[in-house]
């Protein structure tokens, strides 16, 4: 399969973890989003969208969303509970992830970190988003070491993407004790560095 990605982006980078945790061979096709190149009309013709990541597989088949994307490429797997009820509580953080998570601090990180804005110029609701979002994850992890049971899931692989680069969007982990020690411990499980390093 190719994976057409952008390496600056959490969305993308999940997909690069899943099929590298599960030993799944592929191509990576850059995409850069800052230089426009999921504008461009080849890309549209693959995803009308304009948004990586993308996988095209090798019957030609096209999936968008990279929570779909991981959830392809993870079925039968244990990053996947067999638990129905667990699959569920998956399921519910996968769905917060990207209404909840992904607007709030992968958007505050793009702002700051990547279109270089200040504070001012920045929507003051969405650090408080951020901060709320963050709590509610610190509440959770307190006592536990994974998002849904007591192993790695797709849950872990989508939050972690990118409340791993949180101090990217400025924001200090030293404040969510337990959110900053299951960081650590996801990146461990994915052998990939430490962002915040
Ligand atoms: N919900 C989508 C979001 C994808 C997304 O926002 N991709 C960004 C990079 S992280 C992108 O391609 N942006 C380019 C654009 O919107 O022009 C997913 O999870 O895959």
């Amino acid at each position: 399969m190719t994976i057409y990605g952008d390496s600056i982006s959490g969305n993308c980078l999940k997909v690069k973890f899943v099929a590298d945790r599960l030993g799944l061979p592929y191509d990576w096709v850059e995409v850069s989003v800052l230089k426009g190149e999921t504008r461009t009309p080849e890309f549209l013709a693959m995803n009308p969208a304009g948004q990586v990541p993308v996988v095209r597989f090798a019957d030609n088949g096209v999936l968008a969303q990279s929570n779909a994307i991981m959830l392809h490429l993870a079925q039968n797997s244990d990053l996947i509970p067999d638990d129905a009820f667990e699959r569920a509580l998956m399921f519910q953080w996968l769905f917060w992830e990207q209404y909840s998570h992904e607007t709030a601090i992968a958007v505050l990180r793009f702002h700051k970190f990547y279109l270089k804005k200040s504070d001012g110029e920045i929507d003051p609701a969405l650090p408080v988003k951020c901060a709320k979002v963050l709590t509610l994850m610190n509440q959770h992890l307190e006592g536990r070491s994974h998002f849904v049971g007591a192993k790695l899931s797709l849950a872990d692989i989508a939050l972690v993407a990118y409340t791993r680069f949180s101090h990217q969007a400025g924001l200090d982990l030293k404040q969510y004790p337990d959110v900053r020690a299951w960081v650590r411990r996801i990146e461990g499980e994915l052998t990939i560095e430490h962002a915040e390093a």
